[in-house]
């Protein structure tokens, strides 16, 4: 194992990767060295079509003029503001635009560095919320089974991941699950929602039948099921939830960091749906992936809770190093300005009828069981090779990759997610790729 600088670049010993098989990718890597637009370049010089926005964040497209300008200027001007007993205007015109771009009433932005952060602060603020309204008995969270609220350990608690839970203990203790609402047997290659299901939202009052509405602080769902190998709501399913967790006095949290910032063809996932919860996480799209930045939008009405005490006293505990950073707040304006300028939400919403045909067009392929889409979203879910799971869609992310095509797999499931500026040619580029790699694989 050599430490020699000059041979630095070429040893990948030293980085842990994330969520990644270490050792099978150090032994053929795949290295993205440079991106423009809808595509990476990759160090073998070949272009790659980028279907999943990065890692579902990269929604204006990569390397936008505007933000490399806004994010290079502001570090020039202010790199760092403590973000504690000291503020920087950009903070605040950040929030209040993205207050702008939500339902009434979804007044105030917490800041965070990243989705996880941005569920582990909704889950605290949930519960200080009750204890501040004298009601300290509400501890309990739920979440969904095959959720993915990322990997701090409330994420993980009320998340429904086997593998992200299993390993590390005993999590959060006070929570409990809803089941999923994946239901292919009645609702296999449905065309945006699902018909059947509504009624699993019902398990929220069996729930609440066992440990009593009192004790319960909080419901946190994907309106949109990501990492789990998209997963949708079932017609009315989002609006039930709601109306339970009102009779019930339980808030309501949207995790919408996959679909927040136009990727259902609407601003968020409550536009969308029509449904509004008391808190939002985001993150992602916030910044197009540019910087890392997450944020809680809370109900003005759970921010005004706490602004009761003496106005000297800190109100709620809880915050980062980088809440609001200066360089990542400057990168969220460009990005929501180029949102704007270019209607990138309404732009995935005409296209979605296009992208739903093209993904549907695969359904003839080999081994496809399932297609699922919802705005510029589309899973294709194939069926395991017997004995080892992942490995037929694992063939088929390497096999679109070797033919210039960024896709991602999750189980046996394909999942799409392309940038909000993709061209009609470039959906046809995906699906005709697809097409090729499904009917080659083993
Ligand atoms: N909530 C949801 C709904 C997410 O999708 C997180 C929280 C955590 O965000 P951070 O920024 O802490 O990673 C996520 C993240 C995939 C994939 O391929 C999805 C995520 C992250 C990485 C890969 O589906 N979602």
């Amino acid at each position: 194992m050599s430490n020699s600088t000059s041979n630095a670049a070429n040893n990948l010993d030293a980085f842990w990767m994330p969520f990644t098989a270490n050792r099978q990718f150090k032994s053929n890597p795949r290295m993205l060295v440079s991106a423009k637009d809808m595509h990476y370049t990759n160090a073998e010089g070949k272009p790659v079509l980028d279907g999943t926005a990065g890692l579902w964040c990269c929604n204006a497209g990569h390397s936008r003029d505007k933000i490399v300008e806004a994010v290079s200027s502001q570090i020039r001007e202010l790199d760092y503001a403590p973000a504690f007993q000291m503020g920087h205007p950009k903070v605040f015109e950040l929030a209040a635009r993205i207050s702008a771009m939500l339902p009434n009433g979804l007044d105030n932005v917490f800041f965070t560095n990243s989705g996880s952060e941005s569920v582990d602060t909704a889950l605290k603020i949930a519960l200080a919320y009750h204890r501040a309204k004298g009601d300290g008995a509400r501890t309990r969270l739920i979440g969904r089974e095959r959720g993915y609220h990322g990997v701090g350990f409330g994420g993980i608690s009320v998340g429904g991941i086997v593998s992200n839970r299993k390993t590390f203990g005993t999590l959060l203790t006070g929570v409990d699950h809803m089941p999923h609402t994946h239901l292919p047997e009645k609702n296999a290659f449905s065309r945006g929602i699902p018909e059947h299901g509504a009624e699993l939202a019902d398990e929220l009052e069996r729930i609440v039948t066992l440990h009593d509405a009192s004790t319960i602080a909080a419901v946190i769902v994907e309106p949109v099921a990501g990492s789990t190998g998209v997963i949708l709501p079932p017609k009315g399913y989002l609006k039930r939830l709601r109306e339970i967790c009102t009779k019930h006095g339980i808030l309501l949290i949207f995790d919408e960091v996959i679909t927040g910032f136009g990727r259902l063809g609407a601003s968020f996932a409550t536009e969308y749906f029509d449904v509004k919860p008391d808190l939002i996480t985001t993150a992602k799209g916030l910044t197009g992936g540019t910087i890392p930045m997450g944020a809680v939008i809370c109900s003005s009405e759970i921010y005004d809770t706490f602004m009761n005490g003496p106005e000297n006293m800190i109100e709620l505990f809880h915050g980062y190093t980088y809440s609001g950073h200066p360089v990542a707040a400057a990168a969220g304006l460009a990005t929501l300005d180029i949102y704007q300028e270019e209607n990138l939400f309404s732009r995935a919403n005409d296209l979605a009828p296009y992208w739903e045909e093209g993904m549907h067009s695969l359904k003839d392929c080999k081994h496809v069981i399932d297609i699922r889409n919802l705005g510029l979203i589309g899973a294709i879910e194939l069926e395991p090779i017997e004995g080892k799971p992942t490995a037929r869609a694992f063939d088929a992310f390497l096999k679109a990759y070797e033919k210039g095509v960024l896709i991602r797999t999750t189980g046996d499931i394909i999942a799409l997610s392309p940038p909000l500026i993709i061209e009609k040619s470039q959906i046809d580029q995906i699906v005709e790729t697809l097409r090729d790699v499904l009917n080659n694989l083993d």
